[in-house]
């Protein structure tokens, strides 16, 4: 009898089979959250000790180059890790992954998808939104701790992922080319959220460009710096590990910064039109945490943009969902039809209310200095 559990089951077997993990397979779940990689928790239990692992396929659209993914994943935990003397610290702070029977970062299955597995951090949670400012805060304490955790690693010894990941003027070109080509022919009904990005190009660039002009640095940055990719202890509320690495490269801290301070007000789902806002006690809360972290290693410049460089992702991302709207929807997961043009429209309606409370967003990042 065709039974997709039994198979699943099977599946995730040969896997844990090949990455050397024993016990009985007692559970697995699909967790729905990332936009990318396709994500399980798995329980297994041996010895009547039970484990938590997460297994992860690795989406081959978007990192066409799974190798380099892991080498960097591997090189920069590993670094991380020596960073703490008590191995407890360094099992809640810092990813662990698994290397294969045959010493490989990631497994080819029966099914030819990649996989790799990792430690499930004990006792932990992500959200996807909060209005509690505590763990808001949490949260820029995370991705300004993990800055301080990579500063000193070598960027010549990391691989670029994903080309121009945030070129945003790169992501403009391909937004004029997925209008041009209309490969969907969605073009027309919308035309108008198109024009609204165009009005904005200038200034969404504006801070790519100071990078070109030699103006800001690019250091060892995490680049997807959602605020769902940060773990909380269930039980403290305290920040653990910083997760998602697949885009550690060099890149600017002001999207790191910046991609933090666009997802704590949450991102639309679904059909609908949804209007965002940046909440000003949130930005106060996960400024504060950022920049304890952070304010005494980075430069006036870099310091001076911080507020241009949320802006920028914002309208960056947003400029992204269209593309891939235009494009059919090859990149983002979707569940509904036009998911990714109303995403879209969201990031503009946040970038606007940004822009609205710029001078606002400025004295709070002065306070903090
Ligand atoms: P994606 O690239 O698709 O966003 P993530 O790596 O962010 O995938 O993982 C998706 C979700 O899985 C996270 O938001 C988190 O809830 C959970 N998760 C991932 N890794 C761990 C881990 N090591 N421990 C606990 N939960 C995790
Ligand atoms: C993706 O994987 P996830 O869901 O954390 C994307 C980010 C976007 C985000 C928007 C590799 O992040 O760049 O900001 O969706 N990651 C990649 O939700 O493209
Ligand atoms: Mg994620």
């Amino acid at each position: 009898m065709y039974s997709p559990f039994l198979l699943k089951n099977m599946l995730i077997r040969e896997i844990l089979d090949n990455f050397k993990v024993e016990g009985e397979i007692v559970n697995y779940e699909l967790i729905n959250k990332g936009r990318i990689n396709k994500t399980y928790k798995v329980t297994v239990l041996l010895d009547g000790i039970t484990k938590y692992y997460i297994l992860q396929r690795i989406n081959t659209y978007v990192f066409k180059n799974p190798d380099i993914v892991m080498e960097n994943i591997f090189n920069t935990t590993s670094f991380m890790r020596k960073k703490f003397t008590n191995p407890i610290d360094a099992s809640k702070y810092v990813l662990h992954f698994k290397k294969t029977l045959d010493d490989k970062k990631y497994y080819k299955a029966s099914n030819d998808m990649l996989y790799r597995l990792y430690r499930f951090v004990d006792n932990s949670v992500s959200y996807d939104s909060t209005d509690d400012l505590s763990i808001i805060y949490e949260a820029g304490k995370a991705f300004g701790n993990f800055q301080n955790l990579l500063s000193d690693f070598n960027i010549d010894n990391l691989y670029t992922t994903i080309e121009d990941f945030h070129n945003t003027i790169k992501r403009y070109e391909a937004l004029k080319n997925a209008t041009k080509f209309d490969i969907m022919n969605r073009k027309d009904e919308c035309s108008s959220l198109i024009n609204e990005y165009l009005s904005y190009e200038d200034y969404a660039t504006s801070l790519y460009k100071m990078f070109l002009d030699g103006i800001i640095p690019m250091r060892v940055t995490h680049n997807d710096t959602k605020f769902n990719n940060v773990l909380f202890d269930l039980t403290t509320s305290k920040h653990l590990a910083v997760i998602d690495l697949d885009t550690i490269m060099p890149g600017l801290i002001q999207y790191d910064y910046g991609d933090g301070i666009r997802s704590i007000s949450g991102e639309a789902d679904s059909d609908y039109n949804q209007e965002l806002h940046i909440s000003i006690e949130k930005f106060d809360a996960f400024t504060k945490g950022f920049l304890e972290e952070t304010k005494s290693s980075l430069s006036k410049k870099e310091l001076e943009t911080l507020a241009l460089g949320a802006i920028s992702v914002t309208i960056e991302l947003g400029v992204r969902f269209l593309t891939d709207y235009l494009e059919g929807d090859k990149y983002f997961v979707t569940k509904t039809k036009k998911e990714n043009f109303f995403r879209s429209k969201s990031q503009i309606s946040l970038a606007k209310d940004m822009i609205k409370k710029y001078d606002l967003m400025q004295n709070i990042i002065k306070k903090y200095l």
